[in-house]
């Protein structure tokens, strides 16, 4: 089994990247967002209680993300591996995410962190919100607040990915294709 994290700040291509990367090396994609926006599609109770933090740029609350984890990680099979995609985004998520795989006879193997500039994220996340609808993507406040949650709460999470020896840093600027190429020179590495 290999586990991968995609790692980046919102709108740097992790949930670009992680759909193909999945694809390519049997892997399950879990996105905590697009999960979240399901719940929300969905109309279900916790979908009720997370649309308005998420719409705000907000984090939800780690419980409601490790829980909703646990439970795709214990009812996959015919996978050789995970690649979690916007998870973890806080240090208690990282150190909850250890403990999940360690019990389970697993470790985090990779952590890919796609590095892109403030301007090119807002500019990415701006030409998103014409076709994607999300309330996030649709307010320049709230995308900034979003990079803001990000530094200020999910960047310390690389503190943790380098003590655990697993870091590579990959240039987020660029085509699909190079960057996709990019990705895999890593994967292979640890496969
Ligand atoms: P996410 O769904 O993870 O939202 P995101 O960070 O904006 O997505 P991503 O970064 O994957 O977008 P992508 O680069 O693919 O989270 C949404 C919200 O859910 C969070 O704000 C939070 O409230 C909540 N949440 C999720 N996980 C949580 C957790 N673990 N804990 C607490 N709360 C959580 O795409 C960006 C755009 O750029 C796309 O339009 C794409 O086409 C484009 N793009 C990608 N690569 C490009 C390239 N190379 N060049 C040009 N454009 C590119």
């Amino acid at each position: 089994m290999i586990n991968v994290l995609m790692f980046g700040p919102p709108g740097s291509g992790k949930g670009t990247q992680s759909v193909t990367l999945a694809e390519k090396y049997n892997l399950l994609h879990l996105s905590t967002g697009d999960m979240l926006r399901a719940e929300i599609a969905a109309g279900t109770e916790l979908g009720q209680r997370m649309e308005a933090i998420m719409s705000s740029g907000e984090l939800v609350p780690d419980e409601v993300v490790i829980e909703m984890i646990a439970h795709r990680i214990d009812t996959t099979t015919g996978k050789a591996g995970f690649i979690f995609d916007g998870f973890p985004r806080t240090v208690a998520q990282a150190e909850e995410l250890q403990t999940m795989l360690q019990e389970r006879n697993m470790k985090i193997d990779l952590m890919l962190v796609l590095e892109v500039n403030d301007a090119e994220l807002m500019d990415r996340m701006k030409k998103r919100a014409l076709v994607s609808g999300r309330a996030d993507d649709a307010d320049e406040s709230i995308i900034n607040n979003r990079i803001a949650v990000y530094r200020s709460k999910t960047e310390p999470v690389l503190e943790f990915g380098h003590k655990a020896g697993v870091v590579s840093i990959v240039d987020g600027v660029g085509s699909i294709d190079d960057i996709f190429a990019r990705l895999c020179t890593h994967i292979e590495r640890v496969i």
